[in-house]
């Protein structure tokens, strides 16, 4: 295989892993054919014009339009192609969410903190079934990390302030790398862990042992009426606010005449700040909760909600 003449190539493990590797292989080639002519025109000038050599010094070379337009349009082409193949595989890695299962992933300083939905948690690991995809939900509780498994081809930043979304799949089970990607601090280098991607039947195992747990949407019930969330949210309560029933998913008209899909980004911006985007029909009264509640608990919050989609309002 062409593959494995890339020094320090490994076999990715994701269903796109291939095109990943011929886009990289097809960069390299761009970059290597243009390298090459440069320095093949710079060693026969440098032959050619050395000093003492008998060569015609005497009529310049008219400028030619032919040229100029000849080789920038060309170049043009050749990079605009690069383009549309990039995003292409792009377009195929990042699709909209469908129902996959979804983790929660927290980065902080230093390392990943990692939650399946039935309360399991992890630190430095992720658990994974193979051949089905997984969305991650991450978010960063301090500065930005990059969540990179280079098996999986994939990398993707963490940027604190706001959920990130990225859909992965291995489909051959195994332990493979993963790196943080970004210069997060002093211990940065040590900012490492696996993903371990296992047969269904294995990972359903894995869950099991973990021991009893609280589900994250059960916890994020409980905090949803400590934090007095359900005072206004509630069908009985006096306050006119949304019921938050059958939200996850559906589209939301909001007062600016907009609409937006309910989806983790959302939900989570209702919470840290409901004056940006207010739901049509209601006044802002929502208070903030930025700072006062941290990405575990509005991990469970969101999750919390997501598990009232399917309730009718
Ligand atoms: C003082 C009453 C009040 C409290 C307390 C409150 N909310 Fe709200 N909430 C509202 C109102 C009013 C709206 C609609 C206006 C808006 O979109 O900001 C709203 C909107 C929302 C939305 C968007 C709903 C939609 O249909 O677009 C979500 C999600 C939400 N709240 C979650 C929460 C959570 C979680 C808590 C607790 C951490 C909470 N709220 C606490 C009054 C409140
Ligand atoms: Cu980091």
């Amino acid at each position: 295989m062409w593959r494995e003449w890339i020094p320090f190539w490994r076999p990715g493990v994701s269903p796109y892993g291939g095109d990943v590797d011929l886009l990289f292989a097809g960069l390299l080639l761009a970059s290597a054919l243009v390298l090459g002519l440069l320095f093949f025109l710079l060693i026969v000038f440098c032959v050619r014009y050395r000093a003492g050599n008998p060569t015609d010094r005497g009529h310049r070379v008219e400028k030619s339009w032919h040229w100029e337009v000849g080789w920038t349009s060309a170049s043009l082409v050749i990079f605009l192609l690069l383009f549309v193949w990039g995003a292409s595989v792009y377009l195929e890695i990042y699709q909209k969410p469908q129902g996959e299962l979804s983790v929660f992933v927290v980065a902080k300083q230093w390392m990943w903190k990692v939650q399946h939905p039935g309360g399991q948690s992890e630190i430095n690991s992720l658990h994974m079934p193979v051949n089905r995809p997984v969305r991650l939900v991450m978010a960063s509780q301090d500065v930005i990390h990059s969540f990179f498994i280079p098996a999986l081809r994939l990398k993707h930043d963490v940027v604190p302030g706001r959920y990130q979304s990225l859909e992965i799949e291995a489909i051959t089970a195994g332990h493979y790398h993963l790196f943080c990607a970004e210069y997060c601090g002093t211990d940065h280098s040590g900012m490492i862990g696996e993903i371990v991607a296992m047969e269904p039947a294995d990972y359903a195992k894995w869950l099991n042992d973990q021991g009893p747990a609280n589900s994250l949407a059960r916890e994020g019930g409980a905090l949803f009426r400590e934090l007095g969330c359900s005072g206004c949210h509630a069908a009985n309560s006096s306050v006119h606010a949304p019921l938050l029933e059958g939200l996850y998913g559906k589209p939301v008209p909001l007062s600016d005449g907009s609409t937006v899909t309910a989806d983790d980004k959302y939900i989570r911006d209702s919470i840290l700040l409901p004056r940006s985007q207010v739901a049509v029909g209601y006044s802002p009264v929502m208070p903030s909760f930025e700072g006062k509640i941290n990405e575990d608990q509005l991990l469970r919050l969101v999750t919390y909600i997501k598990s009232l989609a399917d309730r009718a309002p």
